[in-house]
């Protein structure tokens, strides 16, 4: 199915990022450009197209347009972080998602992120943190409820996201850290625990039959591939300063044949 990877440009100002659990660091915007780039590259390279929005010099973290939007099959819903610097990074994702999906919103005093929901089927997991609210939980399940999803909220501890902490690796496996969530969450999946020291690697980036790890997981890659995976390493390790993953720098849309009218 065609496919469309909505990604943007680093910001000039990404050193003024968010941060939740990470020391600040300096964070090299060039080599940050050149490792999205390359990821922008694999994901073509896997049969995306790319829909890059402009760099915006004011929203530091709108590379990571994962937290805007959480697209399903039917409509997208646009979000409202829970950092009040990302909200403005919503708009121009919209004006996108609109041409593929019907558009549903989150509303104050809602806060939810991207980052925070993880798909199953029909089941949406969304992480309790700092970034999602009750009431964005409850307005998600309000909002999907009509096209058949279940949401199913779940704690997660010291981490930004549920899915710095969770990830997709194929139809039924879940890759995750026990640390920051409970895989009895997750009963119901074969759930596959990262290998020591590789906490990075929980958030991996299904893409048809591809797996996409940081790299310096080679446990994890390792395990991947034994179970017939393909695994695929980026370097994400500039933008991972900003405490952003794999996941976090798309939003993969399977567009079938149709776009709406914007
Ligand atoms: C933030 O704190 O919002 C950004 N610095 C990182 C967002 C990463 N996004 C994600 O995990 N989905």
């Amino acid at each position: 199915m065609p496919t469309v990877a909505i990604t943007r440009g680093v910001s000039p100002g990404i050193g003024a990022c968010e941060l939740g659990f990470l020391e600040r660091e300096p964070i090299d915007v060039d080599r940050a450009r050149a490792q999205h780039a390359a990821y922008e590259s694999v994901l073509e390279g896997l049969g995306c197209r790319i829909f890059r929005l402009e760099a915006e010099a004011g929203l530091p973290d709108s590379v990571f347009v994962e937290d805007t939007a959480v697209v399903l099959d039917e409509v997208a819903i646009i979000t409202r972080p829970g950092a009040a610097s990302r909200r403005p990074e919503t708009g121009a994702v919209a004006a996108v998602l609109g041409r593929y999906r019907p558009l549903l919103h989150i509303v104050a005093p809602a806060t939810l992120d991207g980052g925070d929901v993880l798909r199953t089927g029909r089941r949406l997991y969304v992480g309790r943190t700092a970034r999602s609210n009750e009431a964005g939980i409850a307005q998600l399940r309000e909002l999907v409820r009509a096209y058949g999803y279940e949401v199913r909220p779940v704690a997660v501890r010291d981490c930004l996201h549920l899915k710095s902490a969770v990830s997709a690796v194929s139809a039924s496996a879940l890759l995750l850290d026990p640390t920051h969530v409970d895989p009895a969450d997750f009963g119901d999946h074969e759930v596959l625990e990262i290998p020591d020291g590789e906490s990075g690697a929980a958030n991996a980036l299904l893409l048809g039959e591809s797996v996409l790890i940081p790299t310096g997981c080679p446990a994890t890659r390792d395990m991947l591939a034994a179970m017939g995976m393909d695994v695929v390493e980026v370097d994400n390790r500039e933008l991972a300063k900003a405490e952003g993953g794999l996941t976090c720098c798309s939003l993969i849309v399977a567009t079938g044949e149709r776009e709406h009218a914007v």
